[in-house]
Protein backbone atom coordinates (compact mmCIF):
# COMPACT_ATOMS: atom_id res chain seq x y z
CA UNK A 1 0.00 0.00 0.00
CA UNK A 2 1.37 3.51 -1.09
CA UNK A 3 2.01 6.14 2.16
CA UNK A 4 -0.53 8.44 0.22
CA UNK A 5 -3.38 5.85 0.23
CA UNK A 6 -2.40 4.88 3.73
CA UNK A 7 -2.46 8.26 4.82
CA UNK A 8 -5.92 8.93 3.19
CA UNK A 9 -7.81 5.44 5.04
CA UNK A 10 -6.14 6.51 8.12
CA UNK A 11 -7.58 9.88 8.30
CA UNK A 12 -11.19 8.64 7.02
CA UNK A 13 -10.55 6.72 9.43
CA UNK A 14 -10.34 9.42 12.23
CA UNK A 15 -12.39 11.86 10.62
CA UNK A 16 -15.52 9.28 10.83
CA UNK A 17 -15.02 8.69 14.09
CA UNK A 18 -14.79 11.91 15.21
CA UNK A 19 -17.99 12.66 13.20
CA UNK A 20 -19.95 10.24 14.74
CA UNK A 21 -18.96 11.25 17.79
CA UNK A 22 -19.43 15.10 16.90
CA UNK A 23 -23.25 14.24 15.83
CA UNK A 24 -23.74 12.65 18.48
CA UNK A 25 -22.32 15.56 20.93
CA UNK A 26 -24.82 17.88 18.62
CA UNK A 27 -27.72 15.91 19.13
CA UNK A 28 -27.58 15.96 22.80
CA UNK A 29 -27.11 19.88 22.78
CA UNK A 30 -28.39 21.23 20.37
CA UNK A 31 -25.17 23.34 19.89
CA UNK A 32 -23.38 23.86 16.39
CA UNK A 33 -20.06 22.38 16.01
CA UNK A 34 -16.22 23.14 16.11
CA UNK A 35 -13.67 20.42 15.03
CA UNK A 36 -10.57 20.77 13.34
CA UNK A 37 -11.25 19.30 10.25
CA UNK A 38 -14.52 19.34 8.26
CA UNK A 39 -15.80 17.17 5.18
CA UNK A 40 -17.45 18.99 1.98
CA UNK A 41 -20.45 17.26 0.84
CA UNK A 42 -21.23 17.15 -2.87
CA UNK A 43 -24.74 18.93 -1.63
CA UNK A 44 -22.49 21.82 -0.13
CA UNK A 45 -23.24 25.16 -1.82
CA UNK A 46 -20.35 27.97 -2.65
CA UNK A 47 -21.66 29.75 0.88
CA UNK A 48 -21.84 26.42 2.57
CA UNK A 49 -18.51 25.61 2.34
CA UNK A 50 -17.01 29.00 3.15
CA UNK A 51 -18.61 29.06 5.95
CA UNK A 52 -17.64 25.72 6.93
CA UNK A 53 -13.84 26.33 6.27
CA UNK A 54 -13.97 29.78 9.15
CA UNK A 55 -15.67 27.40 11.81
CA UNK A 56 -12.77 25.28 11.56
CA UNK A 57 -10.59 25.88 14.44
CA UNK A 58 -7.39 24.12 16.13
CA UNK A 59 -7.22 21.41 18.70
CA UNK A 60 -5.98 22.16 21.93
CA UNK A 61 -2.45 20.95 21.10
CA UNK A 62 -2.47 23.12 18.12
CA UNK A 63 -3.35 26.21 19.84
CA UNK A 64 -1.17 25.48 23.21
CA UNK A 65 1.46 24.99 20.24
CA UNK A 66 0.57 28.27 18.09
CA UNK A 67 0.75 30.70 21.32
CA UNK A 68 4.76 29.97 21.81
CA UNK A 69 5.33 31.83 18.41
CA UNK A 70 8.33 31.66 19.27
CA UNK A 71 10.48 27.87 19.38
CA UNK A 72 14.11 26.68 19.21
CA UNK A 73 15.94 24.41 17.26
CA UNK A 74 19.00 22.33 18.70
CA UNK A 75 21.26 20.64 15.89
CA UNK A 76 23.90 18.69 17.81
CA UNK A 77 25.07 15.30 17.08
CA UNK A 78 28.02 13.08 15.00
CA UNK A 79 28.02 16.07 12.61
CA UNK A 80 28.95 18.59 15.05
CA UNK A 81 32.33 16.73 15.16
CA UNK A 82 32.92 15.65 11.48
CA UNK A 83 31.94 19.49 10.09
CA UNK A 84 29.17 18.07 7.66
CA UNK A 85 25.17 18.58 7.59
CA UNK A 86 24.62 14.95 6.47
CA UNK A 87 26.60 12.06 8.57
CA UNK A 88 26.35 8.69 6.11
CA UNK A 89 26.05 6.76 9.40
CA UNK A 90 29.34 5.02 9.06
CA UNK A 91 30.79 7.55 11.64
CA UNK A 92 32.74 6.34 14.68
CA UNK A 93 30.62 6.98 18.06
CA UNK A 94 34.24 7.64 19.33
CA UNK A 95 34.34 11.28 17.51
CA UNK A 96 31.87 12.37 19.55
CA UNK A 97 33.17 14.05 22.76
CA UNK A 98 31.98 17.26 23.85
CA UNK A 99 34.40 18.97 26.36
CA UNK A 100 32.00 21.09 28.43
CA UNK A 101 28.47 19.92 27.56
CA UNK A 102 25.94 22.20 29.51
CA UNK A 103 22.53 21.64 27.89
CA UNK A 104 21.36 24.04 30.48
CA UNK A 105 23.54 26.94 28.98
CA UNK A 106 21.85 26.14 25.60
CA UNK A 107 18.10 26.45 27.69
CA UNK A 108 19.17 29.61 29.10
CA UNK A 109 20.12 30.94 26.07
CA UNK A 110 16.86 29.91 24.33
CA UNK A 111 14.99 30.88 26.92
CA UNK A 112 16.43 34.63 27.59
CA UNK A 113 16.05 35.03 23.94
CA UNK A 114 12.19 34.58 24.46
CA UNK A 115 11.88 30.90 22.93
CA UNK A 116 9.03 28.96 24.73
CA UNK A 117 10.14 25.32 23.43
CA UNK A 118 13.17 24.00 22.16
CA UNK A 119 13.70 20.73 19.93
CA UNK A 120 16.62 18.44 20.24
CA UNK A 121 18.29 16.50 17.01
CA UNK A 122 17.64 13.15 18.88
CA UNK A 123 18.57 10.86 16.00
CA UNK A 124 19.78 12.74 12.83
CA UNK A 125 19.98 11.48 9.17
CA UNK A 126 22.84 9.48 10.04
CA UNK A 127 21.09 7.24 13.13
CA UNK A 128 23.72 8.37 15.61
CA UNK A 129 21.28 8.59 18.84
CA UNK A 130 22.04 11.78 21.36
CA UNK A 131 20.46 8.93 23.95
CA UNK A 132 21.55 5.22 25.10
CA UNK A 133 18.98 3.53 23.25
CA UNK A 134 18.80 -0.18 23.81
CA UNK A 135 18.52 -0.77 20.51
CA UNK A 136 21.55 0.10 18.71
CA UNK A 137 25.02 0.30 19.03
CA UNK A 138 25.24 3.50 17.39
CA UNK A 139 24.67 6.17 20.25
CA UNK A 140 26.16 8.13 22.86
CA UNK A 141 27.03 5.13 25.07
CA UNK A 142 29.98 3.93 23.05
CA UNK A 143 31.64 7.80 22.87
CA UNK A 144 33.87 8.45 25.20
CA UNK A 145 31.58 11.49 26.50
CA UNK A 146 31.34 10.69 30.15
CA UNK A 147 32.51 6.97 29.55
CA UNK A 148 29.19 6.49 27.85
CA UNK A 149 27.26 6.86 30.45
CA UNK A 150 26.16 10.38 29.49
CA UNK A 151 22.46 10.66 27.71
CA UNK A 152 21.95 14.59 26.02
CA UNK A 153 18.63 13.73 25.49
CA UNK A 154 17.82 13.72 29.32
CA UNK A 155 20.18 16.76 30.08
CA UNK A 156 18.13 18.89 27.63
CA UNK A 157 14.81 17.38 28.83
CA UNK A 158 15.83 18.08 32.35
CA UNK A 159 17.11 21.82 31.76
CA UNK A 160 13.55 22.48 29.87
CA UNK A 161 12.11 21.64 32.98
CA UNK A 162 14.18 23.69 34.87
CA UNK A 163 13.71 27.14 32.93
CA UNK A 164 10.06 26.23 32.71
CA UNK A 165 10.08 26.07 28.82
CA UNK A 166 8.65 22.83 26.45
CA UNK A 167 10.53 20.11 25.26
CA UNK A 168 10.61 18.63 21.80
CA UNK A 169 12.22 15.60 19.95
CA UNK A 170 13.28 15.44 16.23
CA UNK A 171 13.98 12.32 15.44
CA UNK A 172 14.73 11.73 11.85
CA UNK A 173 13.26 8.54 9.97
CA UNK A 174 15.72 7.94 7.51
CA UNK A 175 18.82 6.52 9.24
CA UNK A 176 21.54 5.49 7.25
CA UNK A 177 23.45 3.80 10.14
CA UNK A 178 20.65 1.06 10.76
CA UNK A 179 20.88 -2.01 8.79
CA UNK A 180 16.69 -2.55 8.87
CA UNK A 181 16.10 0.60 6.62
CA UNK A 182 14.55 -0.34 3.37
CA UNK A 183 13.24 -3.78 5.31
CA UNK A 184 9.91 -1.80 6.15
CA UNK A 185 8.36 -3.86 8.99
CA UNK A 186 11.76 -4.65 10.76
CA UNK A 187 12.93 -1.12 10.52
CA UNK A 188 9.28 -0.05 11.27
CA UNK A 189 9.99 -2.55 14.43
CA UNK A 190 13.16 -0.80 15.37
CA UNK A 191 11.77 2.91 15.19
CA UNK A 192 8.54 2.74 17.38
CA UNK A 193 11.25 1.30 19.77
CA UNK A 194 13.02 4.41 19.92
CA UNK A 195 10.52 6.22 19.48
CA UNK A 196 8.75 4.51 22.41
CA UNK A 197 12.18 4.82 24.44
CA UNK A 198 12.21 8.47 23.80
CA UNK A 199 8.45 8.95 24.82
CA UNK A 200 8.79 7.06 27.87
CA UNK A 201 11.95 7.77 29.65
CA UNK A 202 12.07 11.95 29.30
CA UNK A 203 8.93 13.31 31.09
CA UNK A 204 6.43 15.78 29.13
CA UNK A 205 7.18 15.72 25.41
CA UNK A 206 5.84 18.75 24.06
CA UNK A 207 6.57 18.31 19.88
CA UNK A 208 7.55 15.19 17.74
CA UNK A 209 9.05 16.31 14.62
CA UNK A 210 9.78 14.30 11.69
CA UNK A 211 11.91 15.13 9.03
CA UNK A 212 10.57 14.11 5.19
CA UNK A 213 14.14 14.75 4.27
CA UNK A 214 15.74 11.31 2.35
CA UNK A 215 18.50 11.59 0.11
CA UNK A 216 18.77 7.63 -0.31
CA UNK A 217 20.67 7.01 -3.32
CA UNK A 218 20.91 2.84 -2.78
CA UNK A 219 17.44 2.57 -3.93
CA UNK A 220 16.15 1.22 -0.99
CA UNK A 221 12.47 1.50 -0.28
CA UNK A 222 11.31 1.81 3.06
CA UNK A 223 7.67 2.33 3.75
CA UNK A 224 7.29 4.06 7.00
CA UNK A 225 4.33 3.33 9.24
CA UNK A 226 2.88 6.69 9.98
CA UNK A 227 -0.08 5.37 11.65
CA UNK A 228 1.63 2.88 13.91
CA UNK A 229 3.75 6.19 14.66
CA UNK A 230 0.78 8.82 14.92
CA UNK A 231 -0.83 5.96 17.45
CA UNK A 232 2.17 5.63 19.72
CA UNK A 233 2.58 9.45 20.28
CA UNK A 234 -1.32 9.76 20.74
CA UNK A 235 -1.52 7.27 23.65
CA UNK A 236 1.97 7.89 25.53
CA UNK A 237 1.96 11.75 25.29
CA UNK A 238 -0.91 13.11 23.32
CA UNK A 239 -0.67 16.93 24.33
CA UNK A 240 2.59 16.81 21.50
CA UNK A 241 2.19 17.88 18.48
CA UNK A 242 3.25 16.05 15.74
CA UNK A 243 5.29 18.30 12.96
CA UNK A 244 6.53 18.18 9.23
CA UNK A 245 5.76 14.64 8.88
CA UNK A 246 2.93 14.55 10.83
CA UNK A 247 -0.66 15.95 10.92
CA UNK A 248 -0.43 18.50 13.08
CA UNK A 249 1.77 21.01 12.30
CA UNK A 250 2.92 22.14 8.35
CA UNK A 251 6.40 22.48 7.37
CA UNK A 252 6.14 26.09 5.63
CA UNK A 253 7.92 24.88 2.39
CA UNK A 254 11.23 26.56 2.79
CA UNK A 255 14.34 26.73 5.43
CA UNK A 256 14.35 30.88 4.59
CA UNK A 257 12.36 32.09 7.59
CA UNK A 258 10.55 33.54 5.28
CA UNK A 259 6.84 32.57 5.51
CA UNK A 260 3.54 33.57 3.31
CA UNK A 261 2.21 36.66 2.89
CA UNK A 262 -0.96 34.67 2.60
CA UNK A 263 -0.95 31.93 4.72
CA UNK A 264 -4.26 30.10 5.39
CA UNK A 265 -4.06 27.32 8.71
CA UNK A 266 -7.03 25.94 7.01
CA UNK A 267 -6.06 24.10 4.30
CA UNK A 268 -7.65 20.81 2.49
CA UNK A 269 -6.60 17.41 3.88
CA UNK A 270 -4.51 16.13 1.34
CA UNK A 271 -2.46 18.88 2.02
CA UNK A 272 -0.93 16.13 4.59
CA UNK A 273 -0.06 14.05 1.99
CA UNK A 274 3.50 12.92 3.58
CA UNK A 275 4.57 11.83 -0.14
CA UNK A 276 4.00 15.14 -1.21
CA UNK A 277 5.85 16.60 1.80
CA UNK A 278 8.85 14.52 1.69
CA UNK A 279 9.12 15.14 -2.34
CA UNK A 280 9.28 18.61 -1.79
CA UNK A 281 11.38 18.57 1.30
CA UNK A 282 14.59 19.59 2.29
CA UNK A 283 16.66 17.86 0.07
CA UNK A 284 19.81 19.41 0.04
CA UNK A 285 20.98 22.66 -1.28
CA UNK A 286 19.32 21.63 -4.49
CA UNK A 287 15.90 22.40 -2.43
CA UNK A 288 14.39 25.67 -4.08
CA UNK A 289 11.99 27.22 -1.79
CA UNK A 290 10.59 29.55 -4.26
CA UNK A 291 7.36 27.03 -5.51
CA UNK A 292 6.28 26.46 -2.51
CA UNK A 293 6.35 30.29 -1.40
CA UNK A 294 4.24 31.06 -4.26
CA UNK A 295 1.81 28.34 -3.61
CA UNK A 296 -1.56 29.44 -2.87
CA UNK A 297 -2.61 26.83 -0.07
CA UNK A 298 -6.08 27.80 1.54
CA UNK A 299 -7.84 30.55 -0.84
CA UNK A 300 -11.46 30.39 -1.75
CA UNK A 301 -10.66 29.10 -5.01
CA UNK A 302 -8.49 25.99 -3.38
CA UNK A 303 -10.74 25.02 -0.71
CA UNK A 304 -13.89 25.07 -2.74
CA UNK A 305 -12.57 22.43 -4.76
CA UNK A 306 -11.58 20.41 -1.63
CA UNK A 307 -13.30 17.35 -0.13
CA UNK A 308 -12.57 18.02 3.27
CA UNK A 309 -10.62 20.17 5.48
CA UNK A 310 -8.28 20.83 8.09
CA UNK A 311 -6.67 22.64 10.65
CA UNK A 312 -2.62 22.11 9.72
CA UNK A 313 -1.06 25.94 10.68
CA UNK A 314 2.46 26.97 9.46
CA UNK A 315 5.62 26.53 11.05
CA UNK A 316 9.04 28.10 9.59
CA UNK A 317 12.48 26.83 10.30
CA UNK A 318 15.58 28.08 9.87
CA UNK A 319 18.79 28.32 11.26
CA UNK A 320 20.69 30.87 13.48
CA UNK A 321 23.88 29.92 10.99
CA UNK A 322 24.25 28.91 7.14
CA UNK A 323 24.41 25.50 8.31
CA UNK A 324 22.00 23.60 10.53
CA UNK A 325 24.98 21.75 12.35
CA UNK A 326 27.86 24.10 13.97
CA UNK A 327 30.82 25.07 11.75
CA UNK A 328 33.53 27.01 13.20
CA UNK A 329 34.30 28.68 9.67
CA UNK A 330 30.61 29.67 10.08
CA UNK A 331 31.17 31.73 13.60
CA UNK A 332 31.24 35.08 11.25
CA UNK A 333 28.08 34.55 9.56
CA UNK A 334 25.47 33.97 12.10
CA UNK A 335 22.66 36.16 11.50
CA UNK A 336 22.25 39.74 12.81
CA UNK A 337 19.43 40.88 15.13
CA UNK A 338 18.25 42.80 12.70
CA UNK A 339 17.81 39.64 10.28
CA UNK A 340 16.18 38.03 13.05
CA UNK A 341 13.88 41.14 13.30
CA UNK A 342 12.79 40.45 9.74
CA UNK A 343 12.65 36.97 9.81
CA UNK A 344 10.40 37.01 12.75
CA UNK A 345 7.91 39.61 11.28
CA UNK A 346 7.78 37.50 8.47
CA UNK A 347 6.96 34.06 10.29
CA UNK A 348 5.52 34.85 13.51
CA UNK A 349 3.95 37.84 11.79
CA UNK A 350 2.70 36.00 9.35
CA UNK A 351 0.45 33.39 10.97
CA UNK A 352 3.59 30.99 11.55
CA UNK A 353 5.38 29.69 14.54
CA UNK A 354 9.02 30.08 14.39
CA UNK A 355 11.32 27.38 14.35
CA UNK A 356 15.02 29.10 14.86
CA UNK A 357 17.76 26.66 14.97
CA UNK A 358 20.71 27.51 17.58
CA UNK A 359 23.44 24.93 16.59
CA UNK A 360 25.78 24.08 19.77
CA UNK A 361 29.81 23.65 18.69
CA UNK A 362 32.11 21.15 19.25
CA UNK A 363 32.24 22.15 22.91
CA UNK A 364 28.47 21.26 23.88
CA UNK A 365 28.00 25.21 23.84
CA UNK A 366 26.61 27.65 22.20
CA UNK A 367 28.97 29.80 20.71
CA UNK A 368 29.34 33.58 21.77
CA UNK A 369 28.63 35.23 18.39
CA UNK A 370 25.44 33.45 18.87
CA UNK A 371 24.70 34.32 21.57
CA UNK A 372 25.22 38.27 21.23
CA UNK A 373 23.10 38.42 18.07
CA UNK A 374 20.20 36.84 20.23
CA UNK A 375 20.65 38.98 22.77
CA UNK A 376 20.26 42.16 20.59
CA UNK A 377 17.35 40.62 19.07
CA UNK A 378 15.47 39.76 22.27
CA UNK A 379 16.49 43.89 23.14
CA UNK A 380 14.93 44.80 20.00
CA UNK A 381 11.55 42.75 20.19
CA UNK A 382 11.20 43.69 23.95
CA UNK A 383 11.75 47.35 22.67
CA UNK A 384 9.50 47.18 19.84
CA UNK A 385 6.30 45.60 21.19
CA UNK A 386 6.70 46.89 24.82
CA UNK A 387 4.16 50.10 24.42
CA UNK A 388 0.87 49.23 21.72
CA UNK A 389 0.78 53.12 20.82
CA UNK A 390 -3.00 52.47 20.34
CA UNK A 391 -3.73 51.26 24.10
CA UNK A 392 -5.44 54.56 25.35
CA UNK A 393 -7.67 54.83 22.02
CA UNK A 394 -11.48 54.77 21.30
CA UNK A 395 -12.36 52.61 19.04
CA UNK A 396 -15.77 52.32 17.63
CA UNK A 397 -17.56 50.70 15.20
CA UNK A 398 -21.41 50.75 14.26
CA UNK A 399 -23.94 49.42 17.03
CA UNK A 400 -20.88 47.27 17.95
CA UNK A 401 -19.61 47.02 21.21
CA UNK A 402 -16.51 45.24 23.28
CA UNK A 403 -14.56 47.18 20.70
CA UNK A 404 -12.41 47.26 24.36
CA UNK A 405 -11.18 43.90 23.95
CA UNK A 406 -9.22 44.66 21.19
CA UNK A 407 -7.08 46.83 23.33
CA UNK A 408 -6.42 44.71 26.67
CA UNK A 409 -3.74 42.45 25.44
CA UNK A 410 -6.34 39.42 26.41
CA UNK A 411 -6.20 36.74 23.12
CA UNK A 412 -9.31 35.28 24.46
CA UNK A 413 -11.35 38.54 24.97
CA UNK A 414 -12.66 39.47 21.33
CA UNK A 415 -14.40 41.89 19.34
CA UNK A 416 -16.90 40.97 16.75
CA UNK A 417 -19.53 42.61 14.54
CA UNK A 418 -23.04 42.06 15.61
CA UNK A 419 -24.93 41.94 12.64
CA UNK A 420 -22.78 38.91 11.51
CA UNK A 421 -21.61 40.94 8.50
CA UNK A 422 -18.28 39.96 6.63
CA UNK A 423 -17.11 43.68 6.25
CA UNK A 424 -16.28 46.04 9.48
CA UNK A 425 -14.77 49.73 9.76
CA UNK A 426 -13.50 50.07 12.85
CA UNK A 427 -12.41 53.61 13.81
CA UNK A 428 -9.73 54.59 15.74
CA UNK A 429 -9.20 57.67 18.32
CA UNK A 430 -5.88 58.11 19.34
CA UNK A 431 -5.64 59.62 22.56
CA UNK A 432 -2.59 61.75 20.91
CA UNK A 433 -0.76 62.15 17.66
CA UNK A 434 1.32 59.08 17.45
CA UNK A 435 4.70 58.53 15.08
CA UNK A 436 4.20 54.27 14.20
CA UNK A 437 5.56 52.11 11.36
CA UNK A 438 3.68 48.72 12.88
CA UNK A 439 0.92 47.18 12.67
CA UNK A 440 -0.33 43.93 14.67
CA UNK A 441 -3.89 42.15 14.26
CA UNK A 442 -4.73 39.20 15.91
CA UNK A 443 -7.73 37.13 15.24
CA UNK A 444 -9.29 35.14 17.80
CA UNK A 445 -8.66 31.88 16.21
CA UNK A 446 -10.63 29.90 18.77
CA UNK A 447 -13.01 30.88 16.39
CA UNK A 448 -11.86 29.96 13.15
CA UNK A 449 -9.14 31.90 10.77
CA UNK A 450 -11.61 34.35 8.83
CA UNK A 451 -10.39 37.73 7.87
CA UNK A 452 -9.60 37.30 3.51
CA UNK A 453 -8.21 41.22 3.08
CA UNK A 454 -7.62 44.14 5.36
CA UNK A 455 -6.27 48.02 5.06
CA UNK A 456 -5.78 50.37 7.70
CA UNK A 457 -6.07 54.11 6.86
CA UNK A 458 -5.13 57.38 8.57
CA UNK A 459 -6.56 60.92 8.57
CA UNK A 460 -4.14 63.64 7.33
CA UNK A 461 -5.30 66.95 6.84
CA UNK A 462 -8.80 65.78 6.28
CA UNK A 463 -8.77 63.02 4.30
CA UNK A 464 -8.28 59.32 4.47
CA UNK A 465 -4.95 57.72 3.47
CA UNK A 466 -3.13 54.30 3.24
CA UNK A 467 -0.98 52.81 5.93
CA UNK A 468 -1.02 49.48 4.27
CA UNK A 469 -2.95 46.36 3.75
CA UNK A 470 -3.12 42.83 3.68
CA UNK A 471 -4.89 39.56 3.44
CA UNK A 472 -4.92 36.73 5.77
CA UNK A 473 -4.35 37.63 9.67
CA UNK A 474 -4.50 34.47 11.52
CA UNK A 475 -3.37 33.83 14.84
CA UNK A 476 -0.77 36.82 14.09
CA UNK A 477 0.02 39.47 11.61
CA UNK A 478 2.77 42.20 11.70
CA UNK A 479 2.72 44.79 9.19
CA UNK A 480 6.09 47.16 8.74
CA UNK A 481 5.79 50.29 6.66
CA UNK A 482 7.30 53.83 6.37
CA UNK A 483 6.43 55.93 9.63
CA UNK A 484 2.99 57.62 10.05
CA UNK A 485 1.95 60.05 12.42
CA UNK A 486 -1.88 60.53 12.83
CA UNK A 487 -4.48 60.59 15.43
CA UNK A 488 -7.04 59.26 13.92
CA UNK A 489 -6.97 55.32 12.08
CA UNK A 490 -9.54 53.44 10.51
CA UNK A 491 -9.14 49.97 10.19
CA UNK A 492 -11.28 48.02 7.03
CA UNK A 493 -11.95 44.77 7.23
CA UNK A 494 -12.77 44.53 3.76
CA UNK A 495 -13.40 40.54 3.27
CA UNK A 496 -13.55 37.64 5.61
CA UNK A 497 -15.53 34.24 5.89
CA UNK A 498 -18.23 35.12 8.15
CA UNK A 499 -17.92 37.61 10.81
CA UNK A 500 -14.54 38.62 11.55
CA UNK A 501 -13.55 37.70 15.03
CA UNK A 502 -10.69 39.98 16.06
CA UNK A 503 -8.72 39.89 19.48
CA UNK A 504 -6.26 42.37 19.47
CA UNK A 505 -5.24 45.57 17.82
CA UNK A 506 -2.17 47.36 17.66
CA UNK A 507 0.85 49.51 16.70
CA UNK A 508 4.40 49.92 17.55
CA UNK A 509 7.45 51.89 16.86
CA UNK A 510 10.16 49.58 15.41
CA UNK A 511 13.09 50.00 17.72
CA UNK A 512 16.71 50.20 16.45
CA UNK A 513 19.91 49.30 18.07
CA UNK A 514 22.14 51.53 19.47
CA UNK A 515 25.64 52.10 17.98
C1 LIG B 1 16.19 18.82 6.80
C2 LIG B 1 17.45 18.05 7.14
O1 LIG B 1 17.94 17.37 6.02
C3 LIG B 1 18.43 19.06 7.65
O2 LIG B 1 19.67 18.46 7.95
C4 LIG B 1 17.85 19.71 8.88
O3 LIG B 1 17.69 18.76 9.91
C5 LIG B 1 16.50 20.35 8.55
C6 LIG B 1 15.81 20.95 9.73
O4 LIG B 1 15.64 19.41 7.96
O5 LIG B 1 15.27 18.05 6.19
Amino acid sequence: MSTKHALNIQINKILCFFIVLMTSVMICTGQQSYSNYTYIQKSDTYKDIISKAANVIPSDRQLRWQQLELTGFLHFGINTFTGREWGDGTESPQIFNPTALDAGQWVKTCKDAGIKQVILTAKHHDGFCLWPSRYTEHSVKNSPWKNGKGDVVKETAEACRKYGIGFGIYLSPWDRNSDLFGDSAAYNNYFKAQLTELLSNYGRIDEVWFDGANGDESGKKQVYDFEGWYDLIRQMQPQAVIAVMGPDVRWVGTESGYGRATEWSVVPVDMQDQEKIAGNSQKELSFAPKNMMEDDLGSRSIITKAKSLVWYPSEIDVSIRPGWFYHPAEDSLVKTPDKLMDIYFNSVGMNGVLLLNIPPDKRGLIHKEDIKSLKSFKLLLDETFKTNLARQAIITSTGDKNTAALLDKNFSSFWTNSGGDTTATLDIKLNKEQIFDVLMLQENIKSGQRIEKFSLEYKHAGNWLKVCDGTTVGFKRLLKFPAVKASELRLNIESSRLNPVLSEFAIYNMAKLKE
